[in-house]
């Protein structure tokens, strides 16, 4: 007999799909006319395509009105796009900007309600319940992360360890002890647990951990089987980001076929990310969202960058909201690459199915005689590295032989010793781009 799949709000997230198209208007509406009576940048961006709210009346208008996109949040620097006063304000968390300053997001009473109810539903579909321990190692501050999956975890009565990022040993001493059963941290943190213990001679399996709540960052499918055979557990993927919420936008149930999208709480486009146009149903390309209920920082037709697929097929778990596949990677990261275009996660993807490749890897992209240039650079494991010349060499053509065929593009593969490459306990920086500045 199967076990009855726990399912946080059950009305919500098996709602038949015109039930959840007819709540979305009515929320797209709402929106719109919070936003074009209390956001100057919206009042503008609406008179100049000559749009009134009063006037929309399908899903399928939202297409014909401007983007939100980065740049606007910057030219309205830290509060210009809040909807609501700041006394409304409860909460201020802002984006992990690698240029420039950083975007500002708010959030009010009922938002924070919100996000709490939307990370406590994928956290739930993973698999944690009241009984869980949750480990919490995403840095606590600014960033959503560690406050996202922290009043998440609350809400479904888990005990909640808040660790926060960094101190690897400590960490596992923590997970020891403290018998942690869920970790919450990026894929690439959770490698380098996965190695700290390795070093130290812990098993994973003699700990309390079964399951991972990873995010944050792209990773392929291939780091998955790494993390769930190096530590023991069954890992799953969440995504989100600090202008749309913070993690709850999707994740992942345990089928892992997808992650649930909260459509109740945001409408997504797929959109060519070069002609602007949505794409029909099933395609490929860039993930564009508008949030339904958000009161302190609406967004209409949010460009996040993201490069996905949906499907709305209803998941074998019985929810019927609509699963988004593992984001590739973002626009901004991809590389061309003598005119192809590669996401550092198919490269992954590659290396990890190479016998003696550790999950470490850097890239190096340089323009040479006018011409681009990706270097791979990898750690190896000792006996590779070690290796006669003449060996090593067979081993380097081997990989770059792969990665030609995959990619269509070659790519110099640089073997470099065990440990080398800089471990991060954040978000990982897997592209050094030479080509830039
Ligand atoms: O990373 C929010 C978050 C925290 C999500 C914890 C999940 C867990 P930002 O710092 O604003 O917010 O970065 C958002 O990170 O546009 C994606 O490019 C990337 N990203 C987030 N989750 C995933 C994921 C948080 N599961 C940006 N897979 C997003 C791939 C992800 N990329």
């Amino acid at each position: 007999m199967e076990t009855p799949i726990k399912i946080w709000n059950r009305a919500d997230e098996c709602q038949p799909r015109e039930s959840i198209e007819k709540l979305q208007l009515s929320r797209i509406k709402h929106t719109l006319e919070q936003v074009s009576t209390r956001v100057p940048c919206y009042q503008k961006k609406f008179q100049q395509c000559d749009f009134n709210p009063k006037d929309f009346t399908g899903l399928k208008d939202l297409r014909h009105l401007p983007f939100t996109t980065k740049e606007d949040l910057r030219l309205n620097y830290p509060y210009g796009m809040f909807a609501v006063p700041m006394r409304d304000v409860v909460r201020i968390h802002s984006s992990s900007g690698t240029t420039g300053k950083p975007t500002v997001v708010g959030y009010t009473r009922d938002d924070i309600a919100t996000w709490t109810e939307l990370v406590a539903r994928f956290m739930t579909a993973a698999g944690v319940t009241n009984e869980d321990i949750v480990h919490i190692a995403f840095g606590y501050g600014l960033f959503t992360g560690a406050f996202g999956l922290h009043y998440g975890s609350e809400a479904i009565g888990a005990s909640v360890i808040p660790i926060s990022g960094g101190n690897s040993d400590k960490q596992i001493m923590i997970m020891q002890d403290y018998r942690s059963s869920a970790l919450v941290c990026t894929p690439s943190y959770g490698l380098t647990l996965a190695d700290r213990m390795e070093k130290q001679g812990i098993d994973p399996k003699s700990l309390a951990l079964r399951v991972g709540l990873f995010g944050a960052e792209p990773w392929s499918e291939q780091m998955r089987v790494e993390l769930e055979q190096r530590l023991g557990i069954i890992a799953t993927d969440n995504y989100g980001l600090s202008e749309i919420m913070g993690p709850g936008v999707a994740g992942e149930c345990i089928h892992k076929c997808g992650m649930h999208l909260a459509e109740d709480h945001f409408y997504a486009e797929i959109i060519d990310p070069e002609t602007e146009e949505v794409l029909p149903q099933g395609s490929v390309g860039e993930l564009v969202l508008t949030s339904l209920t958000k009161q302190a920082f609406p967004m209409i037709r949010y460009r996040t960058r993201d490069i996905t697929r949906i499907h709305y097929e209803p998941c074998v778990c019985g929810r019927t909201l609509a699963r988004m596949e593992k984001t590739r990677g973002r626009t901004d990261d991809m590389l061309i690459i003598k005119g192809v275009n590669v996401f550092p996660t198919q490269i992954e993807e590659v290396l990890f199915q190479i016998e003696g490749c550790e999950p470490h890897y850097q890239l190096i992209v340089d323009r040479v005689n006018n011409l681009d240039s990706l270097e791979v650079q990898v750690e190896v494991n000792e006996r590779i590295f070690f290796d006669e010349m003449k060996q090593q060499r067979q081993f380097v053509v081997e990989a770059e032989k792969r990665l030609a065929t995959v990619l269509g593009v070659s790519a110099k593969i640089k073997l470099v010793e065990p440990s080398s490459i800089k471990r991060h306990e954040g978000k990982a920086v897997r592209v050094i781009d030479k080509r830039q500045g």
